[in-house]
């Protein structure tokens, strides 16, 4: 379990013991860990280095801590898969977990520059903007602002958007949906996103910002989320030759 002749630095090998622990169902998702003394009394080693391996456990979101009640084990994250061009509803139902939306805004706005140019539209072109929180079991998982061109995703409706944007457009306009653009990156949660994702201060997010065009080339929308860093995760697949 943990050798101590080994090189390997021994917080790293109790993180390992503790995932494998989290993989194998030993730890279950928001149970409790062992204090800090049983691990040391367990493996006779110090709290400095338990301190760190749990750190780091909190760091890469496989535990979380309460202030005053302890260090838990996390729900598993979120794998979303790069390749197909799905919607928040499909990805969450083909999870098993309920989606669900918290609306903070929609209105109609002229378009300024950036959103015009994202969309290929002339500046002060009417859009709506809409934010959302999406959950999943109603649980945060990200903070989402869409801007589509209101002359061509028609008839927007609270009721509409608190169900599935793509269903709409896919169902009730008949649009094909065909492929989208999409970027990545990093960053360190904002006021208003601590907020509505109920995460700490210093809390990592990914920001995403996604153009999706309909079948003939027209941009229909142009996303910018922040998803929870600690709930979720991007997989692609990459070939060679
Ligand atoms: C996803 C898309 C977003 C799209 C939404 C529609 C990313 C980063 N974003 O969240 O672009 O608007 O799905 O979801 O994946 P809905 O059909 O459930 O409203």
């Amino acid at each position: 379990m943990i050798d101590k002749n080994s090189p390997i630095p021994i917080y790293h090998q109790l993180e390992e013991y503790i995932k494998a622990q989290i993989d194998n169902g030993d730890l279950q998702p928001d149970e409790a860990i062992p204090s800090e003394r049983v691990y040391a009394d367990m493996f006779q080693i110090s709290r400095m280095t338990i301190r760190q391996a749990l750190t780091n456990l909190v760091n890469d979101g496989y535990l979380y801590r309460q202030k005053g009640k302890g260090t838990f084990v996390n729900k598993k994250k979120v794998e979303q898969r790069l390749q197909g061009l799905t919607s928040f509803t499909e990805d969450m139902k083909e999870r098993g977990l309920t989606p669900g939306s918290r609306l903070v805004s929609f209105e109609i706005i002229p378009s300024g520059r950036e959103i015009a140019e994202r969309l290929k539209l002339n500046e002060n072109t009417p859009v709506y903007e809409i934010k959302r929180v999406r959950l999943a079991d109603n649980v945060p998982m990200a903070l989402e602002t869409t801007y589509l061109p209101a002359n061509l995703v028609k008839g927007l409706t609270e009721e509409i958007i608190n169900q599935s944007l793509y269903q709409y457009i896919e169902e009730k306009l008949s649009l094909t949906i065909h492929e989208a653009t999409q970027q990545i990156e990093a960053s360190i949660a904002k006021e208003q996103e601590l907020r509505l994702l109920e995460i700490e201060k210093g809390s990592p997010v990914l920001l995403i910002l996604r153009t999706s065009h309909l079948k003939d080339g027209t941009p229909f929308e142009f996303v910018k989320s922040a998803y929870r860093a600690d709930r979720y995760k991007f997989v692609h697949t990459m070939q060679r030759g």
